[in-house]
């Protein structure tokens, strides 16, 4: 007989299997909303304003069609103006024949085919350039992000916010994949000022002042709604389904941790020190030639007080090398600042109304 350990593990390993596999199943539609609930829904994109879904992709052709379906279905409760963009990022599979079927079942599925792979942020900024919606959702094209938690992004964003990020809580990754994004996040979050739990969530609703605005390049996607911060806009999360990849392969690989954490030091550079380098460069100038100026003084005071000799120790370089870095950082600081000073645009001052 099975000792109550032993079943108590077996019972817990089949519970977790079926949860991973109920969350391959698919999107259930929006449940439990009575006639009045759709009414609700009816008046969050009034009329005369209008939604655009961006969704970058790279050969993810196995879920397009289901995406797509599953999309208008809750464009249809929503009832209101819609376009959906696809950016097919150079896919090599059959993602462009599976987008042109869709466009000509509904021509208000677009899609903008790049000649090469350039990555998911260069493919979002183009997306941002085309969406002519008062209110954008990005969203990933694996059936991982779902459609059904559009209606409620955009009441978070009625209710007085300019960007609203999704926050898997409940996730269905690797446990690497699950553990490292919790760091990751926890420095964003300490760097860039913005208290959220997902950065890297697909998953987000803008309002189109925040996507005219935000430049994203390189691998910044990740960091959208920490810019968006600090020029100014509002920003929070929201806790959303996520669902299991049910086909095809992820598409970043450990390269993603580096060039993530290179992306990071822009971000802090740019929220701290951008428009002012002497304050970093300075500091660290003053404090190096403050240390050197200390060891030479001593090893002076042993010279000529101790009678020592101080031309063979090697505290004697280290502090003469310090003196010299701290100049050098020092002079960097306010070669920067002179760069900064000529360099002034007004274009980097956001302006939120003018009467
Ligand atoms: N435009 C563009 N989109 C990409 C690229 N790489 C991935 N994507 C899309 O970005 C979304 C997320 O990519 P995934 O590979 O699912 O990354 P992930 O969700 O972090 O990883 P998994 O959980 O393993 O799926 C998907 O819709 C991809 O098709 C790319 O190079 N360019
Ligand atoms: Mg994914």
């Amino acid at each position: 007989m099975p000792n109550p350990e032993e079943k108590n593990k077996k019972f817990k390993r089949r519970f977790f299997y079926k949860k991973k596999m109920r969350n391959r199943d698919g999107f259930k539609d929006r449940q439990g909303e009575s006639e009045s609930d759709y009414q609700e829904l009816r008046k969050l994109i009034p009329a005369e304003q209008m939604l655009s879904v961006v969704i970058p992709l790279y050969n993810e052709d196995e879920s397009l069609m289901e995406l797509s379906l599953a999309l208008k279905k809750v464009f249809d409760g929503l009832r209101c103006n819609y376009e959906v963009i696809f950016i097919d990022d150079g896919s090599t599979d059959g993602s462009f024949e599976k987008l042109k079927e869709i466009n000509k079942r509904n021509s208000r599925y677009h899609c903008i085919k790049l000649r090469r792979n350039y990555g998911k942020s260069a493919a979002l900024s183009i997306g941002f350039r085309e969406a002519k919606g008062d209110f954008v959702i990005t969203m990933d094209a694996d059936l991982q992000d779902d459609p059904n938690e559009i209606p409620d992004l955009i009441k978070v964003l009625n209710s007085g916010y300019d960007l609203v990020s999704g926050w898997k809580k409940v996730r269905y990754d690797p446990f690497i994949k699950r553990h490292t994004s919790k760091i990751f996040n926890y420095f964003t979050s300490k760097v860039s000022g913005v208290r959220l739990h997902d950065f890297n969530c697909g998953l987000k609703a803008y309002r189109k002042d925040v996507i005219k605005s935000v430049k994203v390049y390189g691998e910044m996607h990740r960091y959208i709604p920490a810019l968006a911060h600090l020029m100014g806009f509002k920003v929070t999360e929201k806790v959303v389904k996520h669902h299991a990849r049910k086909f095809g392969v992820t598409k970043f690989g450990a390269n993603r941790f580096l060039n993530g954490f290179f992306d990071l030091l822009t971000v802090a550079f740019t929220n701290k020190f951008i428009k002012k380098p002497l304050h970093l460069f300075g500091t660290l100038g003053i404090l190096f030639s403050m240390l050197g100026f200390g060891v030479t003084l001593y090893l002076t005071i042993l010279k000529f007080f101790g009678n020592e000799s101080i031309s063979n120790r090697p505290l004697f370089l280290v502090g003469i090398l310090m003196i010299i870095v701290g100049f050098q950082s020092f002079s960097l600081g306010l070669i920067a600042e002179m760069i900064t000073k000529s360099s002034h645009r007004d274009d980097d001052v956001f302006i939120e109304t003018t009467l």
